[in-house]
This record gives structure tokens, sequence and C-alpha cells, in this order.
């Protein structure tokens, strides 16, 4: 081989050489700072992917809240705007009534009747009761009837309204606090009458001897016990 052929090769795989490092390095190369940046952001496209779903989460929990709120808001209402009329019905009565007459019956039994007349309702003047320790009186006998009899007569007055009540059925007399059924009677002639289809609260009259039933909404004192 000549000189000139044999430099010829040499230069051919020289090159043949270099083209082939040069491919490897296209194919094996380092990562570089594009490699990063590419999972920088696949990083923050799952990132958002995760919070996207949390906010569709939250979306449907808000729907639901929104819902059971629309469903019982007019419940809740109704149920504040009553416990609200009911106390500013109490306060008007504490208005009125300032006090009581009281007697001690036995085993330290009290019998308290309002000084004042005021407008009854049966509800509220039962609760007035309880708020100094007591219920609308129920009477259970006839040693207990004559003892209140002789209080009231003494107290002034004609007539004082009881927990008796036919308020749910008419003819059935109950006691509103404990909800028992009325066991003894002491019922004035004539009554019970229900004059008018309107009466269904019962008072004892100490002008016609006895119980009357009257309108749940006139305006007449009360008689609490304990
Ligand atoms: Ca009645
Ligand atoms: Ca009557």
């Amino acid at each position: 081989m000549s000189e000139k052929a044999t430099v010829f090769l040499f230069c051919v795989a020289v090159l043949v050489v270099s083209l082939r490092l040069g491919y490897c390095n296209q194919v094996y190369r380092a990562p570089s700072r594009q490699d990063d940046l590419l999972g920088s952001v696949e990083d923050v496209e799952w990132d958002v992917q995760t919070i996207a779903r949390e906010i569709k989460t939250l979306q449907q929990d808000v729907k639901i809240v929104k819902e059971s709120v629309i469903q019982n808001l007019p419940q809740w209402m109704t149920s504040v705007n009553s416990t609200l009329a009911n106390f500013i019905k109490i306060f008007k009565y504490i208005q009125i009534v300032s006090h009581f007459d009281v007697v001690y019956g036995s085993q330290e039994k009290m019998y308290f009747v309002t000084k004042t007349e005021a407008p009854f309702d049966i509800m509220v003047a039962d609760f007035f009761c309880a708020v100094f320790g007591g219920h609308l009186a129920e009477i259970k006998d006839e040693g207990e009837y004559k003892f209140i009899v002789n209080f009231l007569k003494k107290v002034g007055g004609d007539e004082f309204l009881i927990g008796g009540n036919d308020i749910n059925e008419e003819g059935h007399w109950v006691y509103w606090h404990s909800g028992k059924p009325v066991e003894y009677w002491h019922w004035s002639n004539g009554n019970p009458d229900n004059y008018k289809g309107i009466e269904d609260c019962m008072a004892i009259n100490l002008a016609i001897g006895g119980f009357n039933d009257v309108d749940c909404k006139i305006n007449k004192k009360f008689l609490c016990e304990n």
C-alpha cells in the first residue's frame, strides 16, 4: 500500500470514529437544565390536578351544606320565632304580675296565686309558675279543694284558673303540667257547658261554687302550686 493510500485510510478512520462519538454523545447525553425544568413542570401539573380534585370535593361538600341549610332554615326560624314570642309573653307577665299571694299547705306544699289579673295563656302561665318553682295547680281530692277555696276567699276575687284543660279533645280533661287526667271533679251547676264552643280551660269560681270551664284567653288570676 502506498503512503498516500495509508494516509487516506487513516483519515477515513478518524472521520468515522468522530462521527460515532458524536452520535453516542447525542443518545447518552447527561441530564441537562432543560430536563430539570421539564421535571419541575410535570410536578407542578400533578399538584394542580390534585388541587383541582380537592376543590371539586369541597364544592360538593358546600353544595350538600347549602341544601341542608335551605331545607332546615324555615324550621329553625319557626323555632327561634316561637321561643322569642314566648319569652316576650313571659316578660309581659313579669311586668304585669309583680308578685303572688302565698299560702303553705301540708307537707311544706306551697300554693301561690297572682295578685293581678292578666291575659291568660296556659303554656306561658305554667312556665311563669315554673320560674317560681311550681306549676299550674292540680287538685287531687276534696281536702285539697277545700283548702284552696279557703285560701282564695282570703285573697279575694271571683275566679282563678288552674291547670285543667280539654284543649286537645273536647270533654277529655287533663292537667297541663303532668298530663294526667283530671280525677277529682267539683263542677259548679251547669258546667262544663263549653259556652260558645270555646271554653277549654278550668277555673275555680267562688261565686258559683265549683269548677267552671272558661275561655283560655280570659283575663284572670291563676293558681300555682309546687
Ligand atoms: Ca271545652
Ligand atoms: Ca263554663
